[in-house]
């Protein structure tokens, strides 16, 4: 398992490589099947579809892990906070803003929910070769906390009203933030139970808390879940991707958790990552380069090969594969990394 030899710190000449959303849209097999289910939420926990969505990027291409076909949102769902898909609007859920909103919130997640996704993982487990490890995943808590409140994506703007919220009802946001610290805490246990060999946290909208605040809404949250992995599931490996933390704040971060590795988007340049590296470094190219293949992708995947040449290292895209990315560029991308 080459991606948990670079957890524990190998260096590889040519790294391990997946891709953030390698199951999705852009595959036209996952298109079809998505057919089966018209609620995403319900396709999401459907362990059959969710094992063959899981396993279709591995059948086209030579990637070093699977990740369950899941989604950071089966956390609110499971708290009774009903998520809907609406087609063009991303993700819909009636927002938690007021002590009244908060009674729809249970104290902990629903089991046979979650257990959906466990027989999901044990499926995936079963027919995944040995060689290739299952990453299990949730998001991170303020990244969660911030679809909870606003009720959906944010669509650039920030998140104002759940940094509002925080400042305004400290209790609520308090009772909120301990119920998704704790049943996300739970969800990861689930996972590395049912099967999962590596873990990954997406604080995705990291970058929206103000820095005075990143102490009280993202490390300290973080910490606790883990600070309890570490201490229940010490030999699983953690990818932490605090996505738009500027450089300064990783040395704060690094007070609050320790993780066997960091994924970064493109905000960093390559130099900068690998001179403050202390983990595994996870990242690559912005998904633009894979939009336009060619030469400039051909010779993006190679600069960040060259920057992290003698580091234990993870080849991925910063950010999430699109829809419209051409599958072909997919092959020119594993190629270019591929290459002696
Ligand atoms: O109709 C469809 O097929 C819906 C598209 C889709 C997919 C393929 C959604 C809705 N979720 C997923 C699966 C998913 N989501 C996976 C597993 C697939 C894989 O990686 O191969 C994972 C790891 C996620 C994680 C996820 N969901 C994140 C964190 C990663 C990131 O993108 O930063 C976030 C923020 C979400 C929320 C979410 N779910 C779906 C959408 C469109 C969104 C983003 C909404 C927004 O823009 O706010």
């Amino acid at each position: 398992m080459k991606l948990l030899k670079a957890l524990k710190g190998e260096a590889f000449e040519i790294p391990p490589v997946w891709i953030m959303r390698q199951a999705g849209r852009y595959l036209p097999e996952y298109r079809k099947l998505r057919q089966k289910k018209p609620s995403f939420m319900e396709f999401c926990l459907t362990p059959d579809l969710a094992i063959e969505a899981t396993l279709q990027p591995l059948r086209r291409f030579d990637l070093d892990a699977a990740i369950i076909f899941s989604d950071i949102l089966v956390i609110p769902e499971a708290l009774g906070q009903k998520v809907s898909f609406v087609a063009g609007e991303g993700p819909q859920l009636s927002p938690i803003d007021n002590d009244d909103a908060l009674k729809n919130i249970a104290t902990t997640g629903d089991k046979e929910l979650f257990s959906r996704v466990y027989e999901a993982i044990r499926g995936v487990r079963a027919s995944l070769s040995k060689n290739i490890p299952l990453i299990g995943f949730s998001g991170g808590p303020w990244t969660v906390l911030t679809y909870m409140i606003e009720g959906k994506g944010s669509k650039g703007k920030g998140h104002l009203k759940a940094l509002k919220l925080s400042l305004e009802n400290p209790a609520l946001f308090q009772t909120l933030m301990d119920r998704v610290v704790e049943t996300t805490i739970e969800h990861l246990k689930g996972q590395v139970e049912a099967g999962a060999d590596v873990l990954k946290i997406f604080e995705s909208w990291a970058s929206s808390v103000p820095a005075s605040l990143r102490e009280s809404l993202l490390y300290k949250p973080l910490s606790r879940i883990v600070a309890s992995l570490k201490d229940s599931c010490p030999n699983t490996p953690l990818i932490v991707f605090p996505k738009g933390l500027p450089s300064e704040a990783l040395s704060e971060l690094r007070k609050f958790i320790k993780t066997d590795g960091i994924a970064y988007d493109a905000s960093l340049s390559p130099e900068v990552i690998s001179r403050n590296a202390q983990e595994t470094i996870q990242t690559g190219p912005d998904p633009s380069f894979l939009l336009a293949g060619g030469v400039p992708l051909k010779e993006e995947v190679r600069a960040f090969k060259r920057a992290f040449s003698g580091q234990p290292y993870i080849f991925n895209l910063s950010h999430g594969i699109v829809p419209d990315a051409p599958i072909d560029h997919v092959h020119q991308m594993l190629e270019a990394l591929k290459e002696g």
